[in-house]
């Protein structure tokens, strides 16, 4: 059974994995046997994460890239592999979020989360599908969200390119599955990273921010997932543990999905 979940001698490519849960990813896929490649786009983050990813004995290979380049993406996809080896594995985690009302919206605004969120995923894909297919094997997992499912006040964009990701996801699934690539998206509930701390800010009186309340009311688990809860299923879906499940979208959110909410 272990080996059914190793990843040894496997190349993966973790976008936007400097920190949050891209990083908990990466050290999980590493930890799993996993040659690691990431990007982020500044250089202060990428230092900070390559002295983070030594401290845990793991030696990855970072990249200052931005996803929305396509250029620069297929620099970095060529240099990857070169220098580690083909891409068997590749997550789409680079993400934004801007949590402004739709009628007060830019449109470059909201062309911008699409563009990182959505047409990302599909740049980054696309720059390693060719060689999946040579090879006749591969893995791709897209970062949903619940909001692939959900909508809330001042995520329209989010949402938009979220319920995108997941369409993508299905229909990577559905084209390539041929070649023996599985394409299945992470559909993370609320979990504590960076992204979402001005949810989760004390108000100035000590007391809980009111959404940080209201998360742990419409969560069974009655907590903020953290990074490391999605460890387990993003080493299921890359590894061969998980070759006939495709298009699927794991939602790790501790029940949020499944439950209407606490009773006031
Ligand atoms: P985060 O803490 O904000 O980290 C986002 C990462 O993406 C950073 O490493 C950032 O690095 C990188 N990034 C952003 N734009 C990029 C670009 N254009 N090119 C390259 N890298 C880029 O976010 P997170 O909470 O870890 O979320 C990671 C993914 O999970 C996102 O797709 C998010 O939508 C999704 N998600 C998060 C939650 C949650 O509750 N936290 C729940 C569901 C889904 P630089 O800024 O240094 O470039
Ligand atoms: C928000 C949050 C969510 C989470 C996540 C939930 O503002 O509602 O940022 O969007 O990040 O996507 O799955």
């Amino acid at each position: 059974m272990k080996n059914l979940f190793s990843l040894e001698g496997k190349t993966a490519l973790v976008t936007g994995a400097a920190y949050g849960i891209g990083f908990a990813i990466a050290e999980a896929l590493a930890e799993a046997g996993a040659k690691i490649a990431f990007n982020c786009r500044g250089e202060g983050h990428l230092n900070s994460a390559l002295a983070e990813y030594e401290k845990r004995g793991i030696t990855a290979k970072g990249y200052i890239c931005d996803v929305t380049d396509e250029g620069a993406v297929a620099e970095m996809v060529a240099d990857i592999e070169k220098t580690l080896g083909a891409v068997d594995i590749l997550v789409n985690n680079a993400g934004i979020i801007k949590r402004i009302p739709m009628h007060e919206m830019q449109v470059s605004e909201f062309r911008e989360v699409v563009d990182i969120d959505l047409v990302a995923p599909y740049i980054v894909s696309k720059a390693v599908l060719p060689s999946m297919m040579e090879r006749r094997h591969g893995k791709i997992i897209n970062i949903c969200s619940m909001m692939s499912e959900l909508g809330r006040e001042t995520v329209s964009a989010y949402a938009s390119a979220k319920g995108g990701l997941k369409m993508l996801t299905r229909n990577i699934a559905s084209e390539y599955g041929k070649y023996n690539i599985q394409c299945n998206g992470i559909g993370p509930g609320y979990i504590a990273t960076p992204q979402t701390a001005p949810l989760r800010e004390p108000q100035p009186d000590g007391s809980r921010h009111p959404f940080d309340a209201f998360i742990i009311s419409k969560t069974p688990a009655e907590r903020w997932g953290t990074p490391d809860d999605l460890k387990g299923p993003a080493v299921f879906l890359a590894s061969e543990a998980s070759d006939f499940v495709n298009g699927h979208i794991l939602y790790v959110d501790g029940g949020i999905l499944a439950y209407i909410g606490r009773q006031p």
